[in-house]
This record gives structure tokens, sequence and C-alpha cells, in this order.
């Protein structure tokens, strides 16, 4: 199979790996638990340098960054442009865009994770925790604004676009109320039922469950307090 994807579940290579089952096209996954042991081989680190996921090989290609690899999977593997807007498409610069958006929106989630799963509780920052919550809120003030009456990104509908961003809202979902975004949260259900981002879910444990048990209380995204 040329097609290989090095994935860690619930990271950002869930993104690559749901793209993929919404293209329905073959390939070999090779899931990595999220952890040094196993993302800092001398073997990995000749596939990906930093030793992160997403990484994708096609035959003597391997490409880094979920974004990127979007666009790719689209030009390759999408002849009928179900999840791609390729050029000359009116929505081209829209969708990547939202593709490329979908990074401003996990970073501040990222840093999340750093405080509460991996730095200890006496050293942890309530600074950068506010911080982060707040920047989260401003990111999901404008897809609230963009789905406006519409069900995904783009007017035309569905699209990889909606898998980048969508990944990182799902994230999202661990850190804040949705409670002041509805269109938001309508969106994170409407993605989350989709059958490939369900297959794109670790079969063994419950969504985010490994991290939610280190977690304190969902923010408030205006006001960056526990709510
Ligand atoms: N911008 C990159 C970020 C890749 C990245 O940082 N992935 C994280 C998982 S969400 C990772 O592998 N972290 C492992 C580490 O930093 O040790 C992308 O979108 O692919």
């Amino acid at each position: 199979m040329a097609l290989k994807l090095y994935h860690a579940p619930e990271t950002r290579s869930m993104r690559s790996l749901w793209l993929l089952h919404e293209l329905g096209v073959p390939f070999e996954l090779i899931t990595m638990p999220f952890e040094h042991t196993y993302l800092r081989t001398p073997e990995y680190r000749k596939i990906h340098p930093l030793g992160r996921v997403p990484a994708l090989v096609d035959g003597d290609m391997t490409l880094l960054e979920s974004g990127a690899i979007a666009e790719y999977l689209c030009e390759r593997y999408d002849p009928g442009h179900r999840m791609g807007r390729p050029l000359g498409h009116p929505e081209r610069y829209a969708f990547l865009q939202w593709i490329h958006f979908a990074e401003t929106v996990i970073i501040p989630c990222q840093n999340m994770v750093q405080q509460y799963v991996f730095t200890p509780a006496e050293h942890r920052a309530e600074m950068v925790l506010y911080f982060e919550t707040r920047r989260l809120g401003k990111c999901l003030d404008m897809i609230e604004k963009q789905l406006g009456a519409g069900e995904y990104l783009l007017p035309s509908g569905f699209s990889a676009a909606d898998v980048g961003v969508g990944f990182s809202v799902y994230f999202a979902g661990a850190f804040v109320s949705f409670a002041g975004h509805p269109k938001v949260a309508a969106y994170r259900d409407r993605l989350m039922a989709r059958p490939a981002f369900q297959r794109a879910l670790p079969p063994d444990r419950k969504p985010l469950e490994w991290f939610i048990p280190k977690l304190g209380p969902v923010r408030d995204p205006n006001t960056g307090q526990p709510v």
C-alpha cells in the first residue's frame, strides 16, 4: 500500500486519519501512543525529525504538517473534489484559509494541555490558562460568525477545511464551554456524528479520555474563568 500515516490517537494526526476515511482511499495506519518512547525513536525521527505526528508517506515522499497533508490528499486522492476546492474554484482561497486556521485554534488548546497534563500542579500558570482560554474564545467567535446560517465553513458544504477546524473544535470542547457559541456547539455535534470521524477515534477508550481526568473545570471563553 503506497499511503502510510503515522498517527497518535486524538492528536493533530486525527485530522489526516479522519480525512483519509472521508476520502475512502486505502492506507496503512501506524498508530503510536502519544509518548516520547515511541515518538522520539531514531527510526521515527528519520521520518519526522521532530518526532511529531502526523507524518504521511506516499511512496518515496514524506509529508509533515497536517494542513499540507490535507492539501496533498485533496489534490492527489479526491478526483471528484468532494473534500477539496481546487485551483480555479471560487472558494479555493477561503478553503486554504480555513485549513490553516485549524492551527490557530489548536495552539491555545496545545498550551492548555501542556499546563494541565505535562506541568506539575504546583508549577501551573493560571495566567497562561486565562490568556489561552480567551484566545480560544476569540477563535470560536470567528467560527460562530462564519457558520452564520450554514452547517459548514464553506457555503458549498462540507470540505477538508471542516476536518481541520473540526478536529480543533472537537478538542477545544475539553477546555471551554460552548454556551455562548451555540452554532459552534451544533457544528461540533454534526461533525462528530460523521462515520469517518467516528472511525478516526481510538476504538478502546472514550473521547478525549487520555487527558480529561487531568483537567480543571471547563472555562468561560469570554471571561477565562471556570464555569
Ligand atoms: N503544525 C503541525 C504540528 C504537529 C504537532 O505538534 N503534533 C503534536 C501532536 S498534536 C505532536 O506530535 N507532539 C509531540 C511532541 O511535541 O512531542 C501539524 O499541524 O501537523
